[in-house]
Formats: structure tokens, C-alpha cells, sequence
């Protein structure tokens, strides 16, 4: 399942790298309350010729082989508000994309996606965007001593190390409204025609992409090798990982994890453990404070000692500006 719009799901079926006809289909009786996200492999019966006017029916959904969640903390004022969600079906790595200004990087949110992939058992891959405006030195900083990937785009780079990246494979780009997702699904695939939007409409709660969007990389050259599939998705504010639990937390931290393997067995690891090692490696200069002090972070804002609205993005990690909505 590809695409979803007003209960109507875009599918296709995949042979290999070659795709069939856009088949609509709605959801059977029979699947119950089970969402259907994009990414989901799914069983299709009925007219699934793909010819306008027809409709076809998802009668089930296949085991997926991961799921990136994230619990909506963008509403907790009502009780659905708080659900956790699956964003992405099957996905097998998720590019974070963050522009390096207009709006600032924010390391906080990065460090939120990169807990979300560990859980979902998905490859991170950074992209940073719009490295014509700023350096990226600040945020390669930050993340030093992790070996994690990433990319530097700008309006006319080369996008061939991206494309290799992504050969193969389902990534999933996640990110801040207006850091360029779209205008790099565009370039990526010409045909895609996603709607790119002007950043001085962020943080009026607008925002350019309404749904996710799965798409077919064109081949590389001549290769019949599977490009892969890239998905658009709506930006977001924060990445809310209440349902990942406290010792899952730490898995987005592997700089950190080692510091903690001679710690108590019921160690928190919060600034209120007295005893917690993690005080004294990042002061030996094992790990940067920074990084600590984001983990704490986020230790706190599951414990609900912090406001989601407030909290979730750092002013410490590398960037300054509080001045662009989270
Ligand atoms: N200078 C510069 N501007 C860029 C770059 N990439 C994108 N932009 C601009 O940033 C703005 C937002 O881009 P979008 O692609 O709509 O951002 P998005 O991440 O898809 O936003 P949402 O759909 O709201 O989540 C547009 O005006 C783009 O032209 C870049 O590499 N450099
Ligand atoms: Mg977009």
C-alpha cells in the first residue's frame, strides 16, 4: 500500500522492480480495526485492474517486518492524542532530514528519530539540507562518536551517493515541516509533483504535505538492479516516544551505552541517581556532555516531568535559535 487518502488506499503490485496500475481500494470488513499504513503489504480481492472507476478490497494485511511508530503527542489534550502510531510499514531505513537553516537543526529532535529507528530495528540515515545557507560542522559535532551516516544536500548537489543509499530498499523520510523533504523527493523522482511549500507558512500549522507518500525511485542508469522506494511524509513537530521503553531509550544513545555497563542494575541513569557512572564518563571525556544531557531529556519526558510542548527540542545541542517552532 502505497498511498491513503479519505479511507481510499493507493496499491500496487511489485514484481521485482517493475510496478502494475495504481489499484484503489477500500478496507474489508474483515481486517477489524487494523490500521493500514503505507508500507503495509497487503491482500487485495475484487476488481483490482487498476481501471478507472474500479475498487478493490484489502482483506488482509501481511506480518510487517518493521514499524516505526511514534506516539502523537502533537494532541494529548484528548485521549486518541496520546495513541501510539505506526507511521511507516516495512521500512528498512529512515532518513532523518534536517536542514542546516531556515529552520536551524534541531539535535534534539534528530536524537528522538534516531531512539525511533533503533526500536523499529530501522537504519538511520542523517540528511542534512540546505547546506548552501549553513556548514554542517555543528551537528557532525554533536554526533562525532556515533558511526552514523549522512548526507549533505543542496539545490544543485549530486545526488548519486543518496540514490546508492537508497538502492534496494524502502527509506522513510521524516522531518520538520519545510526542511525539504519534498523538493527532495522531487529531484529524487521527477515525476513525484510533490507540493513544496514556503517556509514562512511553518508554524502556523500548516503544512505542505498532508499524508505520507510512498514512491518508486527511477533506475540508475541502465541497472535492473531495484532502485528502491523512498516516502514522503508530512512534517512533524516532535517525535513522541512514550511508547519506547527507558532501557529502548538508551539504544539511541549507543555513545552512552557502554557508561552504563558497570552502573547498579536498577540504575535509571537520571540526574537523580547518585551512583550513576554516567556523570563520571562524560567527564573523563568518554562521551560528549551534550549527548548526557539530551538523554536525561528524554528520560524526563517519558517520566512526564517535563511539558512535551516545552522540552522536546534542545537549546543546548549545537543550536542556538529557539526562534523556529519545534
Ligand atoms: N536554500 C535552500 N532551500 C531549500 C532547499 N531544499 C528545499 N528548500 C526550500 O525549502 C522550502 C520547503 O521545502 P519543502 O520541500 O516543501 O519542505 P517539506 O519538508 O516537504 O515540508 P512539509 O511538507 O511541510 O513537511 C521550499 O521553499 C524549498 O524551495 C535547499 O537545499 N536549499
Ligand atoms: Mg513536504
Amino acid at each position: 500500500m502505497i498511498a491513503v487518502d479519505r479511507g481510499r488506499y493507493g496499491c500496487v503490485v511489485v514484481d521485482g522492480s517493475v510496478d502494475g496500475p495504481l489499484i484503489t481500494a477500500m478496507r474489508a470488513r474483515e481486517l477489524g480495526r487494523k490500521s493500514v499504513v503505507v508500507g503495509d503489504r497487503v491482500a487485495l480481492v475484487g476488481d483490482v485492474t487498476g481501471m478507472a472507476g474500479a475498487l478493490a478490497r484489502i482483506v488482509r494485511i501481511s506480518e510487517r517486518t518493521s514499524a516505526l511508530r511514534r506516539t502523537a503527542d502533537d494532541d494529548d489534550t484528548t485521549p486518541e492524542g496520546r495513541l501510539e502510531r505506526v507511521v511507516v510499514a516495512n521500512a528498512d531505513q529512515l532518513v532523518i532530514v534536517s536542514a542546516l537553516a531556515d529552520p536551524p537543526p534541531r539535535t534534539g529532535f534528530i536524537d528522538r528519530c534516531l531512539v525511533a529507528a533503533f526500536d523499529a530495528d530501522v537504519e538511520p540515515l542523517l540528511c542534512l539540507t540546505k547546506a548552501d545557507l549553513a556548514g554542517p560542522e555543528a551537528v557532525l559535532d554533536y554526533y562525532a562518536e556515533l558511526d552514523l551516516p549522512y548526507v549533505l544536500v543542496r539545490p544543485d548537489s549530486d545526488l548519486s551517493d543518496l540514490r546508492a543509499r537508497l538502492a534496494g530498499r524502502i527509506s522513510v523520510l521524516v522531518g520538520h515541516s519545510g526542511v525539504g523533504k519534498s523538493t527532495l523527493v522531487n529531484r529524487l523522482v521527477p515525476a513525484a509533483l510533490r507540493a513544496v511549500g514556503a517556509v514562512s507558512a511553518v508554524g502556523k500549522g500548516r503544512h505542505t504535505s498532508t499524508s505520507a507518500v510512498a514512491l518508486r525511485l527511477p533506475p540508475v542508469g541502465r541497472s535492473r538492479t531495484d532502485p528502491g522506494w523512498i516516502v514522503d511524509t508530512p512534517g512533524i513537530r516532535s517525535f513522541g516516544l512514550a511508547h519506547v521503553s527507558a532501557y529502548s531509550l538508551l539504544h539511541g544513545f549507543p555513545d552512552l551505552i557502554e557508561g552504563t555497563l558497570t552502573d547498579q542494575p536498577n540504575c535509571e541513569h537520571t540526574g537523580n541517581d547518585a551512583d550513576c557512572r554516567l556523570d563520571a564518563w562524560v567527564q573523563s571525556g568518554k562521551a560528549d556532555p551534550r549527548r548526557l544531557a539530551s538523554y536525561r531529556r528524554l528520560l524526563a519526558s517519558r517520566a512526564g516531568d517535563v511539558d512535551p510542548h516545552t522540552h522536546q527540542e534542545d537549546p543546548s545541542g549545537g543550536d542556538a535559535s529557539p526562534a523556529h517552532p519545534a
